[in-house]
């Protein structure tokens, strides 16, 4: 039993040193020292063995484990540090590597600008409210007073998805909706997208942007109106710039008016931008009509206020003198990067 425990140590010794992984080295463990391995087998036959001979060949055999122990923790360590510097070596990171430049986009145009009115307007005071492009037909048009047999309401000029639902052709629903919801003192921009409708050529789309605003107040005056619009242009296109009303016609205002800025292009004079006219329409207001009131329940005998809408590809394509509507939804970066 002396030469077989020897044995075993030996053969153990020599396997568990040529071992090359945790999972070979659990599987040698097995075999000499589990429930089934070598060594039990050998101390199963102790029974066999003479009263002086057994605490012999007992210690022996408990030195044999002890050392295929210390064997197989010793192996482990040393695979344990083997693979990791292996790892080491394989993720090494060579920091003076040039890094990868990732190419920084830009703001679009109409974002861009959106976000300079967006500033002019907070700067006197107006928040920012968004609200949903799919819409009820009474927000776009019954709440705005715009009855039910207007040129505006034909399905040839509105997407309409049900006889009740439409995709929305002004902001003016969010400054409906708003005034349902609060009450005045109310100063608001909404911008968003807006559809229509329309054949595309190089200035229309079905697809555009609008702002509309609306302050809503006591002793709101058209004196006010005038007053903040002009502030606005002079904001945004400079205190050289001029503006001018003409009386115009609204279902929702009344009074109401569209207002022209002097040329940019040819201070007033006539040109080809302006069509000879030297003055460019930009925007349409007026105070906001009592009845829009009387629907959203907002008293026309104590309150009063204006609103107007503008679309923001027109001036966005002033600003930067782009000719073609489409530029703006192609996102082609050629175009994209001027800006
Ligand atoms: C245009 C000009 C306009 C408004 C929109 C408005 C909104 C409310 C009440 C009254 Cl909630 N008015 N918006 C005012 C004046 C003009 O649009 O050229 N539209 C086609």
């Amino acid at each position: 039993m002396q030469k077989q425990l020897k044995e075993i140590r030996m053969l153990a010794e020599k396997e568990i040193a040529g071992s090359k992984s945790e999972q070979e080295i659990e599987t040698l463990r097995i075999k000499y020292l589990g429930k089934k391995g070598c060594l039990t087998d050998v101390l199963k036959q102790m029974a066999k063995l003479s009263a002086e001979e057994r605490p012999l060949i007992g210690k022996m055999a408990n030195q044999v484990r002890t050392f295929i122990e210390e064997m197989i923790e010793k192996r482990n360590r040393g695979i344990k540090k083997i693979t990791q510097e292996e790892r080491l070596r394989a993720e090494k990171i060579d920091v003076t590597l040039p890094g990868k430049c990732r190419k920084l986009g830009t703001k679009h145009p109409i974002t861009t600008v959106l976000e300079e009115i967006e500033e002019v307007f907070i700067g006197m005071g107006f928040n920012i409210v968004e609200g949903p492009e799919i819409e009820l037909d009474y927000y776009n048009f019954e709440a705005l007073n715009i009855p039910k047999n207007h040129p505006a309401r034909d399905e040839k000029d509105t997407f309409y998805i049900t006889d009740t639902m439409l995709l929305r052709t002004e902001t003016s629903t969010v400054q409906v909706r708003t005034m349902e919801k609060a009450s005045p003192p109310i100063r608001i921009i909404s911008p968003g997208r807006v559809y229509r409708v329309d054949e595309v050529d190089a200035t229309h789309s079905p697809i555009f942007h609008q702002i509309e605003g609306l302050v809503v107040d006591k002793n709101v005056t058209f004196a006010d109106l005038k007053g903040t619009l002009e502030k606005f242009v002079e904001k945004f296109y400079g205190a050289s710039a001029a503006v001018r009303f003409r009386p115009h016609y609204f279902p929702f205002t009344e009074p109401s008016a569209e207002m022209d800025i002097r040329c940019f292009h040819c201070q007033g004079s006539g040109c080809k931008i302006c069509k000879g006219e030297g003055w460019i329409e930009i925007l349409g207001c007026g105070m906001v009509h009592r009845k829009v009131f009387e629907n959203c329940k907002i008293n026309p005998q104590i309150y009063s206020g204006f609103a107007f809408a503008l679309g923001l590809e027109r001036l966005v394509m002033y600003k930067y003198s782009i000719k073609d509507i489409r530029f703006f939804y192609e996102n082609d970066v050629r175009f994209l990067k001027q800006f």
